[in-house]
């Protein structure tokens, strides 16, 4: 470890090196250092204790996937959906950016577990960076300082990440990856999910890569469990593409606790799973905080997180009020009076929103109420059903099932989604984005249908697999389903199919809840909206398939034969259906 922290600041010349212990002490240190840039504030002491906001430069809020490499010797293993780079050449591209890069800074180096610090499934990883912003959020987001360097003893099996601010131009910005050394550069960003290494690049892009070496997963998705009448929990995995909902759904407060079912949060954004001695795949949450989307969050959507925000919690990008508390769209209530917007500016109408719609909290996760008591079990939590999903207007059913694991695989890489404001770019444009691992993916996506292919036939117990879709629009444009706490009831015909018991009606997609196998009681819903939830329109699937045989055919002969012929499947299943 020391030997490439020597190195590290070799190439960056900091003017001081902090080994970090995790401390409390250390902490007020850090954010001390946090304070002194202009960028940074406390907040209101007695009403949001120990909570700061952070305003990125308006040019670096978002994940910039146009600049993110995987940095293979052969670009044909990156596969068509990552941008590709010779290591070499990022060595001296990169590395040209970083050189220096510390001069006059102050060089933190951040040892971490992400997962539980005793558990097996956990790893070890280390991050170097100028940012004392970035420390404070990695100290909410894994395990950091003297637990990770006791887990590491003498060991050399730890993924290493070297991190500057840079001078944050995006001309000058760069993450690059090369899963082959297990390392991690990253220069030019001070959003999360550039400069936070342990999240995306770690335990999503190089994660992905090992676990298809070792034969595990690393996903990114929500872990829930769901408690039922008489207390059993039954635990699922959800993808969704980044600000779709995962932590919504992984923390909502049931709309049928009264009838005993309940949801408790292990995780919300990303699961490594292995197969256990007991058959299932189980999942541990690697993270150990929640860094959530702001916006649309309130006390209506999702209480439980709201109570958990009030305190040691750092905001990123978000507006202000005139009493030092943090203020976004959503959060209940109108503008205040005297607000600020996340750009420092006093608020009017012409500013648009106060909040940008990327704005962050990252809160310890140990502080939401809805914390399930399993989160940090070492041996993880057992899965019984993986969710897919995704934002769409039109096509996708309310939540439909897969016939097999095979199926199932072809339904997540077919996966797509309107866009977001989670990544620089248009927002609501329509992409593909198989099992939401289009952006985190460390290898190429055929390779990766093949090992979920793969790992499908080792698993003795598998989940089953389902897609839901909270989004579909009516002819008027609104949503047909009101989501959030609602969503319990779909989570509960889910649990009872992996019962065996829900009812259902095979259709073309899959099999699909009949209209009274679901708990509707409590919810005012139009018959016709119901109707048009459970709607599959041959038509319209054919429209898709077409589009999904454009995107697997990027793929060329690496994509698995299987999905070929789940594809041809799916087109003869429609093909019957509609009338000559
Ligand atoms: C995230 C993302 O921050 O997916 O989780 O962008
Ligand atoms: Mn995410």
């Amino acid at each position: 470890m020391e030997t490439w922290v020597d190195q590290a600041a070799r190439l960056t010349k900091p003017d001081k090196v902090v080994f970090c212990d995790g401390s409390e002490a250390e902490n007020n240190v850090i954010l001390h250092e946090m304070l002194k840039h202009a960028d940074s504030f406390r907040l209101n002491e007695k009403t949001y204790p120990n909570c700061y906001l952070h305003r990125s430069s308006p040019s670096d809020v978002a994940r910039t996937e146009h600049l993110t490499f995987i940095c293979t010797p052969d670009k044909d293993d990156v596969g068509p959906t990552n941008n590709w780079m010779d290591p070499g050449a990022a060595k001296i591209k990169v590395g040209a950016l970083l050189d220096g890069a510390m001069r006059g800074r102050t060089m933190y180096v951040v040892p971490y577990i992400m997962g539980p610090a005793n558990s097996p499934i956990s790893k070890v990883g280390l991050e170097v960076t100028d940012s004392p912003y970035v420390v404070a959020n990695m100290r909410i987001m894994a395990r950091i300082g003297k637990v990770a360097t006791d887990r590491l003893g003498n060991s050399a099996d730890f993924v290493p990440g070297l991190h500057s601010l840079g001078d944050l131009d995006p001309l000058r910005r760069y993450i690059v990856h090369f899963p082959e050394e297990r390392l991690i550069w990253s220069v030019g960003s001070g959003y999360g999910g550039n400069a936070l290494l342990g999240k995306k690049c770690f335990a999503l892009r190089i994660a992905s890569y090992m676990a298809r070496q070792q034969g595990w997963m690393a996903e990114h998705m929500l872990i829930l469990g769901l408690e039922s009448p008489g207390g059993k929990v039954t635990y699922m995995a959800a993808a969704f593409p980044s600000a779709c909902g995962k932590t919504n759904l992984a923390m909502m407060v049931s709309a049928l606790e009264s009838q005993g079912y309940k949801v408790w949060t292990v995780g919300d954004d990303i699961a490594w799973m292995r197969i256990a001695s007991d058959g299932y795949l189980h999942a541990i949450n690697p993270e150990a905080g929640f860094f959530g989307v702001a916006p649309g969050t309130g006390m209506n959507t999702n209480p439980n997180v709201m109570r958990a925000l009030n305190r040691n919690t750092i905001f990123t990008n978000v507006g202000v009020t005139s009493e030092d508390e943090p203020w976004w769209e959503g959060i209940g209530g109108g503008p205040p009076e005297g607000l600020v917007t996340w750009r420092g500016e006093k608020w009017d109408l012409s500013k648009g929103p106060a909040a940008h719609p990327n704005a962050r909290y990252t809160v310890p996760a140990q502080q939401s109420p809805c914390i399930s008591p399993n989160w940090e079990a070492p041996e993880g939590v057992p899965i019984s059903a993986i969710i897919f999903g995704g934002r769409r207007g039109r096509l996708a059913p309310l939540v439909y099932e897969s016939f097999d694991w095979q199926h199932g695989v072809f339904v997540g890489a077919t996966m797509a989604s309107e866009t977001t404001a989670a990544t620089t770019g248009d927002v609501g444009i329509m992409r593909r984005d198989p099992m939401a691992m289009l952006p985190f993916c460390g290898y190429d996506m055929a390779d990766y249908f093949r090992h979920w292919l793969e790992m499908g036939k080792r698993i003795p117990k598998p989940p089953k697999i389902f897609h839901v879709n909270w989004f579909r629009r009516g002819a008027n444009g609104k949503f047909l389903w009101p989501g959030y706490g609602e969503n319990v009831r779909v989570l509960k015909w889910i649990l009872e199919r992996v019962e065996g018991r829900g009812e259902a009606r095979e259709t073309e997609i899959g099999y699909v809840p009949k209209k009274s196998a679901l708990t509707l009681d409590g919810l005012h819903i139009a018959r016709e909206a119901l109707n048009e939830l459970f709607r599959v329109d041959a038509d319209d699937w054919e429209i898709d398939l077409a589009d999904s045989r454009e995107f697997f055919a990027k793929f060329g002969p690496r994509l698995p034969a299987e999905l070929r012929e789940e594809h041809q499947k799916l087109a003869r299943r429609l093909e019957r259906s509609i009338p000559a």
